[in-house]
């Protein structure tokens, strides 16, 4: 069974070219996963198919109006039955891969984007299911986001990615801690080398390298992802002996 994605956006032209030229297009040819589009533009009730309108209460911008994007959403759910429709708004809870993991498991998502100012609220309270941003810092619209999710829980379904093992490690390492750096040929590179212990041919001690510099690049770019390492498990012997 195929994943469904569709995507209600008053820009579909947006989606197909990311998803055509990523892995996702190879994802589809495979029938692993299928997305669609859905324009709320065209379920505008007047003649010039107006889809937004200035804020009660005054304030910058438009907002857009709910009966489109209602009309939109209720022809995906029709045609499509999606497990969750989920708003991307600045205002939602963050994407985490704990929550792709999560949304990989529905089989199916409607990602609702909006576009100037935000959707009226009544949208946001009645009828999606969930509010999501992708980061705290201001997008355009939603499009960028929906993208993410398609990508994101994309990459976690079997078979999409070519290198299974590659979805292995990715799931069970998450997002613990940073990666170690990557190095190609040449050995020597405009004077830069690559590190003498990565073509040691020892195993161990390779291994021992990139956790120390996984460990070293998190403490010093992610405090945030560091404080968790370090606090998971024991709070007073932590698990993964480390101290500092
Ligand atoms: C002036 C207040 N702005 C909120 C921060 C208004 C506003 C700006 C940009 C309302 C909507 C948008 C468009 N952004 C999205 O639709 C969006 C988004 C984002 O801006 N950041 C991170 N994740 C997302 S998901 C959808």
């Amino acid at each position: 069974m195929s994943f469904r994605f569709d995507v209600v956006t008053l820009f579909p032209e947006l989606i197909e070219p990311y998803v055509a030229g990523s892995i996702l297009g190879r994802a589809r040819k495979a029938g692993l996963i299928e997305v669609g589009s859905t324009n709320p533009r065209d379920y505008a009730e007047d003649r010039h198919r107006t889809v937004d309108d200035a804020p009660f209460g005054g304030g910058a911008g438009m907002v857009m109006m709910p009966e489109p994007l209602f009309q939109a959403i209720e022809a995906v759910r029709a045609a499509h039955r999606p497990a969750r429709v989920i708003l991307l708004s600045p205002g939602g809870r963050l994407l985490t891969q704990d929550l792709v993991r999560e949304y990989a498991a529905l089989g199916s998502l409607c990602l609702v984007c909006g576009r100037y100012e935000g959707v009226d609220e009544r949208i946001a309270e009645h009828v999606v299911d969930e509010q999501l941003s992708v980061g705290d810092y201001v997008l355009t619209g939603g499009e960028l986001g929906a993208l993410a999710v398609i990508d994101a829980v994309s990459r976690t379904l079997p078979g999409v990615l070519g290198n299974a093992v590659g979805a292995e490690e990715e799931s069970f390492t998450g997002v613990s801690l940073l990666e170690h750096a990557q190095y190609t040929r040449p050995r020597e590179w405009r004077g830069h080398e690559v590190p003498p212990v990565l073509l040691s041919g020892d195993h161990a001690a390779i291994a021992r390298h990139r956790q120390e510099e996984r460990e070293a690049r998190t403490r010093s770019r992610r405090p945030d992802l560091w404080a968790r390492y370090r606090g998971a498990g024991d709070d007073e012997a932590p698990s993964n002996g480390k101290t500092t």
